[in-house]
C-alpha cells in the first residue's frame, strides 16, 4: 500500500465508526516499537526492508542508543480491508518502568490496546502493570504473542513444545485478567450494595446487572484472550510475519473441505483431525496425536525456518512455489537466512494484515465508548456521577454520541505536552514553491546572470572598476535576502529557545477548528463553582466572564496530524481523533480538559503507577546562568508527565524523577535542549522517614534484655537522658511534661509507635484525609459550600472502621474517636490523639464537650497544639526528615494558671482570634523543608506588639508559645523512645538465566537487597527473582547487574514502601557480650547511623562523630579522620 495522502487522512478522520485509537503496551523490550515499524511500513512511510531495524517511533537519539523507548508518540495509519477503509491512530508506548507515566498518557486517549508479550519471557511485571492500566481506563485489549521465531531458533522447541508453551502464556495472561475482573466486579458490587442501602427507594429494575447475584452469574467469557475468539495473534515482528487462526481457517476450509466455523473453533485447543474421515476429534493424549494448531500451522512454519536455516535451496523453492509467492532474486540469493525468512514470511503471513485486521474487528471505535467509561472520566475527586449538576450530567450524551454537528460541545483532553523544535513545525518548514514563485525566481536568476556577465565585461575593460563593482556585487545578495524572506516564515521564537510545546490530545466530542475559542479547565476546576458564580445562560463574549478559579480561555491556534516524527497541518479535527494542538503552552502545564462549555468537569487525573522518588539538586556550573536553569527546569517540568521540580528552602533547585534512566534523560534534556548550559548535579538525595519502635526484647548479640549481667557503665540510657534539658519531666513510661516559657500552660505528651497496618491505611487514604481536612476547614470558615456527598461520607466511615479494626487492645482503647489531627501537612501517616479531660476534639465530629468557659478557651488555642504537632511531624529529631507511623498522645493540658495570672480575658480572646488564623494558615505548605518554626513568626510579632500591655511577661502570646512547646514536647517524647530510621524500598524484578543467577544474588546482597521469591519460568531456563532493595543502595544497581551478567539480566525497580532499618542509629554496646562482639567503640558499621549522619551532613546539621575517643596513639589520628 502506498503512502496515503493528507487529503485521504482528512477524509478518513470524518468517518468516526472506522477510526481506531490504539496503543501498544508491553513489558520492556517485548517488541512494541518493532511491531509499530511493521505496521508503519505497510503504509509506505518506511521501507519494509528497514522495518524492525529503524525503530521509527524512537525518534530521540538516546532512545536509539539505549534501544528503549522513552516517550509515547502517535502516528496515523490507513488500513483497507475489503471495501472498508480504516484510520488507525497508533500510539507506541515505553515499557520501562521509569517511563510508565507515558503509558498513562497514552491509554487515556485510546479506546483499545495491543498487549505484546514476548513468547520466551511470557508475562512479566510490566505486562501486569500495563494490563491493569488498560483495565483502569476501561479500554479493551487484544493480545499479540511476539518473537515466536525465538522459540524456533533460540529455544529449539518442537512445534508440540511450542504449542504447550504458548498455551501456558495464554493461561497466565488470562489468569491475570480474571484477577482484575474479579476485583472489579467485587468492588462494583460493594458499591452498588452500599448505594442501594443508602437509597432504599431505588428501583431494582433500573439496575442493568444484578451484581448481588454474585460473580458466577456475570458473563466474562468475552474478556479472555483466546485465538478462537480472534483476539490473539502470533507474530515475529523482526521477521515481519504474524497470523491469527482465522487466516488458516480460511485456507484449510478450502483445502480440506471442513467448514470455516468449525475450524475456527478447533484450530486452537486439543483437537486433531482424522484426515480419512475428514472429521475433527478431541485429542486423546495416549494416542500421541498432534493438535490441529501444531499439525496445520506450526509445523509449516517450523519446516520453512528449518529449510532456510539449513540453506536447503530445493526445499525452499518448493515451499515458495507451493505458497504461490514470488521472491526477489536479491533476497533469494542473500547469504543471511534472516533476509530470506522475512522475504518469504512477510508475503506469506504479512504481520500488518494480521494485526490490523484484528484491531479493526475486535477493538471498539470512538462511537462505542461505554457509559461506564464516560462516567468514570467525568467524576474526578470523590464526586459520584449523580452528584454532578444536571448541565454536567447532560454532557454524557455528547461523549457517547461523539457527534460532529455544530451544536455538539467540543470536548478535548490533553494528556501531555511534548516539546518539538519550532523549526520542525509545518508552518515554519519551507513549503513547496508555487508556479508563480518559480517563474519569479527564474527571472531573477537570469537577471543576476546577465549582471554578472556585464560586470565581468566591465572588469576586463576598465582597471579601476573594483571599487565601482562592489556595490553592484552586493546587490544580488540583497535580492537573495529578499527571496529568503519570501520563502519560509521566520521562526517566531527568540534565538536561544527554539522549543515549542504541542499538546498530545484527543477530541471526545464536537469538531476542533482552528481559531475556535475554548475553555481550558485545570484539574481542580469545578463546574459547580462556575454555575454558582455565573448566571445560567450567560451570553456575553467569553472575555467578559467573571474570573473563575482554574479556568482560562484560549484559542485553538494550530491543529496537527501526528505522524510519528512529523506533524501535518490540519484546519479541523472531527471527533474521535487523536491530534496535536499548538499554542497551548501558556495555558496548559501538563494535562488539561478543553471544552466549549463551562459545565464540563475536568477529566479524572491520569493514573500514574510510578512514584517520583529519585531527587537531585541541580545548579549551573556558572552561577550567572541561573536564569537559564530556572527557565530550562520549567520547560522540563512541562515536557514530562511525571517529573517534579521544586525549590527548597535552602534555595536548591531539586529535580525528582522516577528512576535512574529517567533522571539521566531529564538531565540530558536539560543540558541539551531546555537550558543549554553546563550544570552540576548533586549526589541523589535519598529520602528517609523517622519513626519509633517498641523497645527491643533482645540485645545486639541476641541475648534477652534484662537477663544478662549489666556491665559497669550503662552508656545508652545515660546518653539518652543527657539529651533532655532540665525543667522537662519525663516519667518512666515516656510521658514528657513541658511548660510554656511563661509557665502558664503545661502539656504532657507521649509518643507511641503505630501498628504497621495502621500506617499503611493512613498512607493509602491520604487523599481522603486531605479532603476531610478541606471540608472541616471550609466549615470552620463558615463556607458551607461543599455539601459532603454520600460517597465521601461512606469512605470516611469505612476508613474509620478500618482504623478501629487495627487499633485494638487496652492501649488503644477509644483512640480512633479521639484522633485530633493527622500530620505532617494534615494528611500524613502520623496521628495526634487528644486524651485531655477538659477539652475534646476529634477529626470525625469536630470540637465537642463541655460548653463552659474553660472549654472554649481550650478550643480557641487548640489550633496551636495542632500546629505544634504538624511541625514536629514534619521534621524529626534524628535528621530532620518527616515522621512516619507515630502516634502522639496529648495526655494532659493544663491551662488553669492563665486564669490565676489574671490575664485580661477580653484581650486574650482578641489574640486568640488571630492565633486561630495563624494556626490554620501555617501547615499546608507546598514543600517539605520550608515549614520551620519561624514560619509563624510574623503573627507572633504582630500579636506580641499588640499584647504587650496586657501580658505580664515577655514571652509573647500564648498561642505562639503553645506551638513551640507542643513541638518540643513531641520531639522529646520521641527521643525517649527507641528511634529508628525508615528507608524507602524498591521492589525489583530481575529476569536472569540460571548461569548468571549466582552473580545476581551477589550484587543484591552486597547492596542490602532481600530476595522475596524466586521462580522458574516454565519451559525455559529463565528465573524471575523478586527482591526488595533500599533506594539508598540502588544507584548504579541496574548497571552493575547488567555488567556482571554480561547484559543477560536487567532489573526493573519500582518504589514500593518504607521499611524500618532495624539497627538503632544511637546504639552503643552496654553489655559484656556486646563489648566482646563489637568492641568498646562499636565502630563497626552501623547502617542506620551512616544514613543518619549523611543526611545531617547534607543539611548542615551538627554530626556527632567521635573521631578519636581515646587518643592513645597519636599516629592514628589523621588516619581515622
Ligand atoms: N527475535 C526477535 N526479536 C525481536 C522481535 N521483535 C523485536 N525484537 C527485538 O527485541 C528488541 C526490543 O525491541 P523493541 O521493539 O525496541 O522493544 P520495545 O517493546 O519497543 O521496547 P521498549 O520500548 O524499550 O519497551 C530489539 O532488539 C528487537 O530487535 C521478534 O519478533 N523476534
Ligand atoms: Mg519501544
Amino acid at each position: 500500500m502506498g503512502l496515503p495522502s493528507l487529503e485521504k487522512m482528512v477524509q478518513l478522520q470524518k468517518r468516526t465508526a472506522n477510526i481506531r485509537n490504539i496503543c501498544v503496551l508491553a513489558h520492556v523490550d517485548h517488541g512494541k516499537t518493532t511491531l509499530a515499524d511493521c505496521l508503519i511500513s505497510s503504509n509506505g512511510i518506511i521501507s519494509s526492508r528497514l522495518a524492525g531495524k529503524l525503530r521509527y517511533m524512537d525518534s530521540r537519539e538516546d532512545e536509539q542508543i539505549r534501544g528503549i523507548t522513552m516517550k509515547s508518540s502517535a502516528i496515523s495509519l490507513h488500513y483497507a480491508e475489503g471495501n472498508e477503509e480504516y484510520l488507525i491512530n497508533l500510539i507506541d508506548s515505553p515499557g520501562h518502568v521509569d517511563f510508565s507515566s507515558e503509558v498513562s498518557t497514552a491509554v487515556r486517549i485510546c479506546d483499545g490496546c495491543i498487549i505484546v508479550v514476548d513468547a520466551v519471557e511470557g508475562v512479566c511485571p510490566q505486562t501486569q502493570a500495563v494490563l491493569r492500566q488498560a483495565w483502569l481506563e476501561n479500554i479493551r485489549p487484544v493480545l499479540v504473542i511476539n518473537k515466536i521465531d525465538r522459540l524456533i531458533v533460540e529455544l529449539k522447541f518442537t512445534p508440540q513444545e511450542a504449542y504447550s508453551h504458548l498455551k501456558n502464556i495464554l493461561e497466565q495472561i488470562n489468569a491475570l485478567t480474571a484477577t482484575l475482573f474479579t476485583s472489579k466486579v467485587l468492588e462494583e458490587r460493594a458499591e452498588r450494595e452500599s448505594e442501594s442501602q443508602g437509597n432504599p427507594n431505588s428501583d431494582p429494575a433500573e439496575q442493568v446487572y444484578d451484581w448481588s447475584a454474585g460473580l458466577e452469574d456475570t458473563d466474562d467469557s468475552h474478556l479472555y484472550f483466546s485465538p478462537d475468539q480472534g483476539n490473539v495473534v502470533f507474530t515475529s515482528a523482526i521477521d515481519g510475519w504474524g497470523f491469527g487462526i482465522e487466516h488458516f481457517a480460511k485456507i484449510y476450509s478450502k483445502k480440506i473441505g471442513i467448514k470455516r466455523e468449525v475450524l475456527m473453533k478447533t484450530l486452537w485447543g486439543d483437537y486433531y483431525i482424522n484426515m480419512k474421515a475428514k472429521k475433527i476429534m478431541k485429542v486423546d493424549q495416549a494416542k500421541g496425536k498432534k493438535p490441529l494448531f501444531v499439525q496445520l500451522i506450526l509445523e509449516n512454519i517450523w519446516s520453512l525456518y528449518d529449510a532456510v536455516l539449513k540453506k536447503d535451496k530445493e526445499k525452499i523453492d518448493k515451499i515458495v512455489t507451493s505458497l504461490g509467492l514470488k521472491i526477489g532474486a536479491r533476497e533469494a540469493r542473500h547469504s543471511d537466512p534472516k533476509v530470506q525468512i522475512s522475504a518469504i514470511c512477510s508475503q506469506w503471513l504479512p504481520i500488518s494484515h494480521a494485526v490490523l485486521a484484528m484491531v479493526c474487528q475486535k477493538l471498539p471505535s470512538p462511537l462505542d465508548m461505554s457509559s461506564e467509561r464516560v462516567e468514570k472520566l467525568m467524576c474526578s475527586g470523590s464526586h459520584t456521577f449523580d452528584s454532578l449538576p444536571p448541565e454536567t450530567q447532560a454532557l454524557k450524551a455528547a461523549f457517547m454520541k461523539c457527534g460532529s454537528e455544530d451544536t455538539a460541545p467540543v470536548i478535548i483532553f490533553v494528556s501531555k505536552m511534548f516539546p518539538v523544535d519550532a523549526k520542525a513545525l509545518p508552518q515554519n518548514r519551507p513549503r513547496p514553491l508555487t508556479q508563480e514563485e518559480i517563474m519569479q525566481r527564474r527571472e531573477r536568476a537570469r537577471q543576476r546572470h546577465a549582471e554578472k556577465l556585464a560586470a565581468a565585461q566591465g572588469q576586463s575593460t576598465s582597471d579601476g572598476s573594483a571599487l565601482g563593482a562592489s556595490p553592484e556585487g552586493e546587490e544580488p545578495t540583497g535580492r537573495e535576502q529578499q527571496v529568503e524572506s519570501m520563502a519560509p516564515k521566520p521562526v517566531p521564537e527568540e534565538e536561544d529557545n527554539q522549543e515549542t510545546f504541542i499538546a498530545f490530545a484527543r477530541v471526545f466530542s464536537g469538531v476542533a477548528r482552528r481559531g475556535k475559542k475554548i475553555f481550558v479547565l485545570g484539574p481542580k476546576y469545578s463546574p459547580v463553582e462556575f454555575l454558582q458564580r455565573v448566571p445560567l445562560g450567560f451570553s456575553a463574549p467569553l472575555g467578559d466572564l467573571p474570573p473563575v478559579p482554574h479556568m482560562a480561555s484560549c484559542t485553538l491556534e494550530h491543529l496537527y496530524l501526528l505522524m510519528g516524527r512529523e506533524l501535518q497541518d490540519l484546519e479541523e479535527v472531527p471527533p474521535g481523533n487523536v491530534l496535536g494542538i499548538g499554542g497551548l503552552q501558556d495555558f496548559v502545564l501538563k494535562s488539561a480538559t478543553l471544552c466549549s462549555l463551562p459545565s464540563c468537569p475536568p477529566f479524572i487525573p491520569l493514573n500514574f503507577e510510578a512514584t517520583p522518588i529519585v531527587r537531585v539538586a541541580i545548579e549551573p556550573k556558572h552561577p550567572s546562568e541561573m536564569p537559564q536553569l530556572v527557565k530550562g527546569m520549567k520547560l522540563l517540568n512541562q515536557a514530562d508527565p511525571c517529573v517534579q521540580i521544586l525549590i527548597q528552602e535552602t534555595g536548591e533547585h531539586v529535580l525528582i524523577t522516577a528512576g535512574e534512566i529517567h533522571l539521566q534523560r531529564c538531565l540530558d534534556d536539560l543540558k541539551e535542549r531546555f537550558a543549554k548550559i553546563q550544570i552540576s548535579v548533586s549526589e541523589p538525595i535519598i529520602p528517609f522517614r523517622e519513626t519509633i519502635t517498641k523497645p527491643p526484647k533482645v540485645d545486639m548479640v541476641n541475648e534477652e534484655i534484662g537477663r544478662q549481667q549489666k556491665v559497669a557503665i550503662i552508656h545508652q540510657t545515660k546518653e539518652d537522658q543527657s539529651k533532655i534539658p532540665e525543667g522537662i519531666q519525663v516519667d518512666s513510661d515516656g510521658l514528657v511534661t513541658m511548660t510554656t516559657p511563661n509557665k502558664l500552660a503545661t502539656l504532657s505528651v507521649r509518643a507511641l509507635p503505630l501498628p504497621e497496618d495502621v500506617t499503611r491505611i493512613l498512607e493509602e487514604n491520604s487523599d481522603l484525609i486531605r479532603s476531610m481536612e478541606q471540608l472541616t476547614s471550609s466549615l470552620n470558615e463558615g463556607r458551607n459550600t461543599r455539601v459532603i456527598d454520600q460517597k465521601t461520607q461512606e469512605k470516611m466511615w469505612e476508613f474509620k472502621g478500618k482504623l478501629e479494626q487495627y487499633l485494638t487492645g487496652r492501649k488503644w482503647r477509644n483512640t480512633v474517636d479521639q484522633i485530633w489531627s493527622f500530620g505532617p501537612r494534615k494528611c500524613g501517616p502520623n496521628i495526634l490523639v487528644n486524651r485531655t479531660e477538659d477539652f475534646q476534639n476529634s477529626v470525625w465530629t469536630g470540637p465537642a464537650g463541655k460548653a463552659c468557659k474553660e472549654a472554649s478557651r481550650y478550643r480557641d488555642v487548640g489550633n496551636s497544639i495542632v500546629s505544634g504537632f504538624q511541625l514536629a511531624t514534619l521534621s524529626g529529631p534524628m535528621c530532620e526528615e518527616p515522621l512516619m507511623g507515630v502516634c502522639f498522645v496529648l495526655e494532659k493540658w493544663d491551662q488553669s494558671k492563665c486564669e490565676e495570672q489574671g490575664v485580661s480575658e477580653k484581650q486574650n480572646q482578641d489574640l486568640v482570634q488571630e492565633g486561630r488564623g495563624a494556626g490554620v494558615s501555617c501547615p499546608p505548605g507546598d514543600e517539605k523543608e520550608e515549614l520551620q518554626d519561624g514560619h509563624c513568626e510574623p503573627f507572633e510579632k504582630r500579636a506580641s506588639q499588640k499584647g504587650e500591655s496586657s501580658l505580664p511577661d515577655c514571652y509573647g502570646p500564648l498561642s505562639g508559645q503553645l506551638i513551640a512547646t507542643m513541638k518540643e514536647a513531641c520531639r522529646y517524647a520521641l527521643q525517649v523512645k527507641p528511634q529508628r530510621l525508615m528507608a524507602a524500598m524498591y521492589t525489583c524484578d530481575i529476569m536472569a538465566t540460571s548461569d548468571v543467577l549466582g552473580r545476581v544474588y551477589a550484587v543484591l546482597s552486597k547492596r542490602e537487597g532481600r530476595v522475596l521469591q524466586e521462580e522458574m519460568k516454565e519451559g525455559t531456563d529463565m528465573f524471575i527473582i523478586k527482591a526488595v532493595l533500599p533506594v539508598a543502595e540502588s544507584f548504579g544497581f541496574a548497571d552493575e547487574i547488567r555488567k556482571r551478567t554480561s547484559g543477560l539480566a536487567s532489573p526493573q525497580l519500582v518504589f514500593s514502601h518504607w521499611e524500618i532499618i532495624p539497627s538503632d542509629p544511637f546504639w552503643v554496646p552496654t553489655t559484656e557480650e556486646e563489648y566482646l562482639h563489637f568492641g568498646e567503640k562499636a565502630d563497626s558499621e552501623n547502617q542506620a547511623r551512616k544514613y543518619m549522619n549523611a543526611v545531617r551532613k547534607r543539611k548542615g546539621l551538627c554530626v556527632e562523630e567521635k573521631i578519636v575517643e581515646h587518643a592513645e596513639k597519636q599516629r592514628t589520628l589523621s588516619k581515622n579522620k
